[in-house]
């Protein structure tokens, strides 16, 4: 059974996470999986796409597979990391991905759902931003993802506490599009890819490709770069980073003492 599903219908690609053992956790493997489907979305000039998962999940995806966090002294999150190819792939996607959510969103899922252009929601769906309950350092490019996808006192309350927040309270603060009960979600949210593939595609392209140069537009000196990389380096060589992925590992809770 194939781990990402894809379907192209009408101009409009469904990707489908499917990976249910693992929690749909983002695996290179699954990763790998979605920017294919993705690439096949382009070549059929699908004018949206759906990223989902199954109906009826408890959870949508568990984030960036831990087992596969390097512990070796290597950034965690550098420019290769599967997690970060997908962000950049569902970016640079010339067309709208919706991400249709129900159930938990954890860490890096999070994310990826920010870099979607539409959220649409179950009531049931949480988002938990977890860097801080494994001892990771985000990247700088990630923690931009969040900043532009919520207002900036939640951001830090998000990445901070790394407690789920609601649905209910996304929709509030304008975080994600829609709320919408199942089984409504699924024909509201086609309902709404039909009608931005009626619109034209190049000037849909055009703009989404403008949204994304003009949200990371955001000045930052080489010194002021490699000052966080630095910060960022003493993070995953300390022995929190380490004891964050080993409790996970362990299944018990980590006990950081901040060195
Ligand atoms: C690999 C997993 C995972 C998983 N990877 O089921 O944002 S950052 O910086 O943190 C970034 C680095 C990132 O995204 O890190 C990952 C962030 N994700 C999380 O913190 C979520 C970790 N998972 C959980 O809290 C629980 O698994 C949830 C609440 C998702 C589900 O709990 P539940 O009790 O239903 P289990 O915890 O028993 O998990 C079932 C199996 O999936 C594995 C987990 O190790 C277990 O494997 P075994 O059955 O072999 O024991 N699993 C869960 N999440 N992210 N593997
Ligand atoms: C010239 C018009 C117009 C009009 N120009 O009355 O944002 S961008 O990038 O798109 C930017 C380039 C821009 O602003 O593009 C224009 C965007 N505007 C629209 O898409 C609105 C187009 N108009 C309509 O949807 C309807 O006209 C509305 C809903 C505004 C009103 O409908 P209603 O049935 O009351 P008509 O459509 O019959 O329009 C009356 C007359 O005004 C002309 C229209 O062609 C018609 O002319 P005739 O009486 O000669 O047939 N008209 C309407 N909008 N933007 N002319």
């Amino acid at each position: 059974m194939d781990i990402v599903q894809l379907e192209i219908d009408d101009h409009i690609g469904t990707i489908t996470l499917n990976h249910k053992e693992k929690l749909n956790a983002l695996s290179t493997e699954l990763v790998e999986g979605v920017i294919s489907a993705l690439n096949e979305c382009r070549r059929n000039k699908a004018r949206v796409v759906v990223l989902r998962a199954k109906p009826g999940v408890r959870v949508w995806s568990a984030g960036h597979d831990v087992w596969e966090l390097p512990v070796d002294g290597r950034d965690p999150l550098g420019w290769d990391d599967p997690l970060r190819s997908l962000i950049r792939e569902i970016e640079i996607f010339p067309a709208p991905v919706i991400a249709m959510i129900e159930g938990s969103v954890w860490g890096g899922a999070c994310e990826t759902i920010f870099a979607c252009d539409l959220i649409i929601a179950s009531p049931s769906t949480t988002f938990a931003v977890t860097p801080s309950r494994l001892g990771v350092p985000y990247n700088v490019s990630g923690v931009l993802t969040f900043f532009n996808a919520a207002p900036y006192r939640l951001v830090k309350e998000m990445t901070f506490t790394a407690k789920p927040v609601s649905a209910q309270r996304a929709e509030q603060v304008g975080m994600i599009n829609y709320v919408v009960d199942n089984p409504e979600i699924e024909e509201f949210t086609y309902e709404m890819a039909r009608g931005i593939t009626h619109n034209a595609p190049l000037s849909i392209s055009v703009m989404k490709d403008q949204l994304r140069i003009l949200a990371g537009a955001h000045p930052m000196t080489p010194q002021g770069f490699e000052r966080i990389q630095g910060l960022r380096r003493l993070v995953y060589d300390s022995n929190d980073y380490k004891e964050g992925i080993l409790a996970f590992k362990e299944k018990r809770k980590p006990v950081f003492t901040g060195t």
